[in-house]
């Protein structure tokens, strides 16, 4: 009978309830025995539906029981930081939604305790590494054929945010996808970086600045421009082109049957062309998702972690920190890292 790894659920949101659903029905090698949210109510539905244990809304007696091996943390983005140290002070796996933390300084504070137990122990959710169309995009720029990149050009257009978002959240939660993948598409490192504020959106009423645009200069000279739509736009659509010295490669858009037609009931009106646009940021990634934790929970069996580890969750907050205290400043704010520890080369 094959080892399933013990998994733990702390936050039973929207992606929370799908990573439970990928380990029951998804993933090999686990199983989920337990779950935990700030809604004790939540935990208990949740726990219900799979017929698993429900610790309420007593998340770190969650992470503290025995049975527990891993903990996938999906609670909201200001919790993360307490949840990965409560993990690591048990010294179980972690696997960390995006983002690690809030800010640098709480992801040194985690990087420090990894450095302490001397062992990768967490694995931050940027899924976007394991979608095809990016991985594809990673193997044609590593081979070398297009020559060395030069550019990236990247559009993040949301439909909508949770209640409370702020203006610094389109970097912190929103595009904190791009300052990760982009790195990792160019194998290169930032240098600085800026965020402009442009002509705002009449449809955003909000209280939050958008769109927002973020300029990124890399350490090799790479320059990246990524148009951040928080909210209120027309649907959920994400665009990448990387530019190279003899060829671009471009992120393809999901699987969609172009439509061409006159719209049922408006003989007058001519035929339309239309491909229908994604709107939940669930979906479009639906496949990244399953094989990031697939992959993460194979790592673990094999007691080795190989996705995005917290130095890239730490490379990430560094970036989205200079970009958030440039805001206003029309200035490039340097992207200033520690050193990179040993235990993440
Ligand atoms: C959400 O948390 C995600 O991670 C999505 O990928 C992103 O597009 C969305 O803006 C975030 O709120």
């Amino acid at each position: 009978m094959e080892k399933l790894l013990k998994v733990g659920l702390i936050g039973c949101g929207a992606i929370g309830k799908e990573h439970c659903r990928r380990i029951m029905e998804k993933v090999p090698g686990a199983t989920m025995v337990a779950v935990a949210s700030n809604r004790a109510e939540s935990a208990d539905a949740l726990a219900e539906k799979y017929g698993i244990r429900s610790f309420g809304s007593d998340c770190n007696g969650l992470i503290a029981d025995p049975e527990v091996e891993a903990v996938i943390i999906t609670s909201i983005d200001p919790t993360h930081h307490d949840y990965v140290m409560e993990v690591l002070k048990h010294e179980k796996w972690c696997f960390c939604e995006k983002p690690l933390s809030q800010n640098a300084r709480d992801c040194e504070e985690i990087i420090a305790r990894e450095l302490e137990i001397g062992k990768r122990l967490v694995q931050v959710g940027f899924m976007r590494r394991y979608d095809r169309g990016y991985a594809e995009m990673k193997r044609i720029i590593d081979s070398g054929e297009l020559g060395a990149p030069l550019l990236i050009k990247a559009c993040h257009r949301n439909v909508s945010q949770g209640p409370g978002f702020k203006t610094e959240n389109g970097i912190t939660n929103v595009a904190i996808h791009e300052l990760d993948i982009c790195r990792w598409l160019l194998g290169d490192e930032y240098e600085d970086a800026q965020c402009v504020r442009v002509r705002q959106s009449a449809n955003s009423d909000k209280g939050y600045d958008n769109p927002q645009v973020v300029l990124l200069r890399t350490k090799k000279g790479c320059f990246i421009d990524v148009e951040v739509q928080v909210a209120d736009g027309y649907g959920y659509d994400i665009q990448c082109e990387v530019v190279c010295e003899n060829g671009t490669v471009k992120l393809p858009d999901p699987y969609a049957v172009v439509r061409r037609a006159r719209p049922a009931g408006w003989d007058s009106v001519k035929p339309a062309e239309c491909m229908p646009i994604m709107t939940d940021w669930k979906e479009r990634f639906i496949e990244a998702y399953d094989i990031e934790l697939c992959d993460w929970v194979a790592a673990v069996n094999n007691g080795k972690l190989t996705g995005p580890s917290s130095w890239d969750g730490y490379v990430a907050c560094v970036a989205g920190d200079a970009l958030n205290a440039s805001r206003g400043t029309s200035q490039f704010l340097k992207v200033d890292t520690i050193d990179k520890p040993a235990l993440y080369l």
